[in-house]
């Protein structure tokens, strides 16, 4: 715990060093309450000390900026790109991807017609919040939706062979009254970085089929 939080607080903003109010000012307990319109807040434990961080999306310009504040008033922020607008699915989301106890930060990056897109923050010691990469280092993202004709979405899970522990799964349907084609592909997640691990690709499946079947609730905290 100690070092976690010590290496958290070295790279606190000036702002929260130097901010005289900022230890008075009471947190929100809730989500939602006494916080300001553009910004909403859960709380977390994401340095698995036991104890909660509290955790703020909120609007700044063009992006949105997912935020941490621990209890010794240390603080960490990130940036991400959004494509949506307003209070729309500002809320972050705490998520275990990893299935192993360290939870992760979930923020919405673009809304579509029917989906959500997303992608995951973790807390690394003495780096802040990091968003949570390919094996290539390029931003990850996941989706949650679909419509008539598509379905994307997610699930976790305990870890299968190759320590996948992370799931997602794409699905067209080809044609009215057609099963679903599409592909499921299995993740482990190691710290920031997500690592594919295997993927099913299936074809005219009915809807109820297990392949296709996925449920983002299933990715908060044990
Ligand atoms: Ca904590």
């Amino acid at each position: 715990m100690t070092a976690a939080v010590l290496l958290g607080g070295a790279l606190a903003t000036p702002g929260a060093a130097a901010a005289g109010d900022d230890r008075d000012t009471p947190a929100p307990a809730t989500p939602g309450t006494a916080a300001p319109a553009d910004s909403a807040s859960v709380q977390a434990d994401i340095d698995g000390d036991g104890g909660p961080e509290l955790i703020t999306v909120r609007e700044r310009g063009d992006h949105r900026v997912v935020s941490a504040r621990f209890a010794d008033h240390s603080y960490v922020e990130s940036a991400f790109p959004s494509d949506t607008a307003g209070r729309l699915h500002l809320d972050p989301r705490v998520a275990d991807l990893g299935r192993d106890g360290t939870q992760e930060l979930v923020v919405t990056t673009a809304t579509g017609a029917n989906t959500v897109t997303f992608a995951a923050f973790t807390y690394v010691p003495g780096q802040g919040l990091v968003r949570v990469t390919d094996t290539g280092g390029e931003p990850f993202t996941f989706h949650d939706g679909g419509g008539a004709t598509s379905l994307v979405s997610y699930a976790c899970h305990e870890p299968d062979a190759g320590d996948a522990t992370f799931t997602t799964v794409r699905a067209q349907r080809t044609g009215e009254g057609e099963g679903l084609d599409g592909v499921r592909t299995r993740y482990a997640v190691h710290h920031d970085t997500i690592v594919p691990r295997g993927r099913t690709v299936f074809h005219d499946v009915p809807d109820d089929a297990r392949v296709v079947q996925a449920d983002p609730d299933s990715c908060a905290p044990a």
